[in-house]
């Protein structure tokens, strides 16, 4: 699959947006007017990863829904004409009741630990990190505790705390665990084995304590902001954004303040108002930051020594006063739909999905009703019942939208000209209503996921 070059984030999603419901009440997030969600959860699953590193279940460059249910992780197979296969019960475990896995708890993620070109589970359990590896035939192997930490009882990791993401830090294509714990961000490195290395403290801040990062005012993110198929840490602090540069050796470099914006006091960015994203918007190999301001899209290019350049409003819209966007409404999106190797805003509006193209120097071109569904009134579609993802569900190197709606879930090819065809009932489960699946109960994902 062909997906944005700069990138090299091996999760292919991660449940964090599923989080955000049940996050909505906590302590945590007692000053958001709109405590149902927090944008944090939504942009952690947008990083796009490089072309190899993008992995479905089975391998065939097409996505795969995994769903997390009652009784374990479901699989269905993205297929050519663009529907998937019937759910199977792909491994028993990490499920609401096998296992006993909770949203609040135990993030799930789908990362390429072994290198093996298939998408695997990362579950962040009581006992720590357990894989479960993808198989060919689009089931997964038994659950292995891959590493004794990162977990809720093994060294006291909280959701609403620590934040814990999965990316190749040294560039050997293997995904590994970076959890961002009390004193700093600490990584475990993907072996070929399907296990993980004991946890190092690769740099001593963006952490709980250490710098003081929290999860609702601090947004980080993993992404190669400098270009060398390595992930770097970009934390969204007070004063600014910050970055750290993956090393060979698996540590980061000392952060620096890499643009003086889209900070809690440095433009005034708040976590439910103003989603940012990494992402390669303008096709040089380099992650770039895209944020949701109150009026637009700014965008602040990578350069090579891992710094950002100012701002630039880049389309004046999908913004907090610029077309009245909501985080707790209107899921915004980055992904590749028309196929040129830039990333495009999809935006979720009242009235269906909004497309901008990225282009080459580096702003968006204006929205365009892309197709006119999966909105908030176009569909009644709800981000405490709907997840919406972006993936390329039939292997055309174009993002596709899959919406899990109340019958099911649901598809829209990706245009070269970049807007979607008519939404299909792509496979009649895993909906709020076929299959009973609930946002802060079920995480579902997509293998192979853009978004
Ligand atoms: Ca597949
Ligand atoms: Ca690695
Ligand atoms: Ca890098
Ligand atoms: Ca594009």
């Amino acid at each position: 699959m062909k997906h944005l070059n700069s990138i090299r984030l091996l999760a292919a999603a991660s449940t964090t947006a599923a989080l955000s419901v049940t996050l909505g009440g906590a302590p945590a997030f007692s000053d958001v007017d709109q405590p149902t969600i927090s944008t944090h959860s939504i942009e952690q699953g947008d990083l796009a990863s490089s072309p190899s590193l993008r992995r479905d279940v089975n391998g065939d460059g097409r996505a795969d829904i995994v769903g997390f249910g009652n009784d374990g992780a479901y699989v269905s197979l993205g297929q050519s004409n663009s529907t998937f296969t019937q759910p199977v019960l792909a491994v028993n475990n990490y499920g609401y009741n096998a296992g006993g896995w909770r949203v609040e708890r135990h993030p799930r993620h789908l990362a390429d630990v072994n290198g093996d070109g298939r998408a695997d589970i990362v579950g962040f359990g009581n006992d720590g990190a357990y894989v479960s590896r993808g198989r060919t035939n689009g089931t997964f192997t038994q659950p292995v505790l891959a590493v004794n930490n990162y977990g809720y009882n093994a060294g006291g990791w909280r959701v609403d705390q620590h934040p814990r993401l999965l990316a190749d830090v040294n560039g050997d294509d293997r995904a590994d665990i970076v959890g961002f714990g009390n004193d700093g961000a600490y990584v475990s490195l993907g072996r070929s084995n399907g296990t993980f290395t004991q946890p190092v403290l690769a740099v001593n801040n963006y952490g709980y304590n250490a710098g003081g990062w929290r999860v609702e005012r601090h947004p980080r993110h993993l992404a190669d902001v400098n270009g060398d198929d390595r992930a770097d840490i970009v934390g969204f602090g007070n004063d600014g954004a910050y970055v750290s540069l993956g090393q060979s050796n698996g540590t980061f470099t000392q952060p620096v303040l890499a643009v003086n914006n889209y900070g809690y006091n440095a433009g005034g960015w708040r976590v439910e108002r103003h989603p940012r994203h990494l992402a390669d918007v303008n096709g040089d190999g380099r992650a770039d930051i895209v944020g949701f301001g109150n009026d637009g899209a700014y965008v602040s290019r990578g350069r090579s020594n891992g710094t950002f350049t100012q701002p630039v409003l880049a389309v004046n819209n999908y913004g907090y006063n610029a077309g009245g966007w909501r985080v707790e409404r209107h899921p915004r999106h980055l992904a590749d739909v028309n196929g040129d190797d830039r990333a495009d805003i999809v935006g979720f509006g009242n009235d269906g999905a909004y497309v901008s193209l990225g282009q080459s120097n580096g702003t968006f071109t204006q929205p365009v009703l892309a197709v006119n569904n999966y909105g908030y009134n176009a569909g009644g579609w709800r981000v405490e019942r709907h997840p919406r993802h972006l993936a390329d569900v039939n292997g055309d190197d174009r993002a596709d939208i899959v919406g899990f709606g109340n019958d099911g879930a649901y598809v829209s090819r990706g245009r070269s000209n970049g807007t979607f065809t008519q939404p299909v009932l792509a496979v009649n489960n895993y909906g709020y209503n076929a299959g009973g699946w609930r946002v802060d109960q079920h995480p579902r994902l997509l293998a192979g996921d853009t978004d």
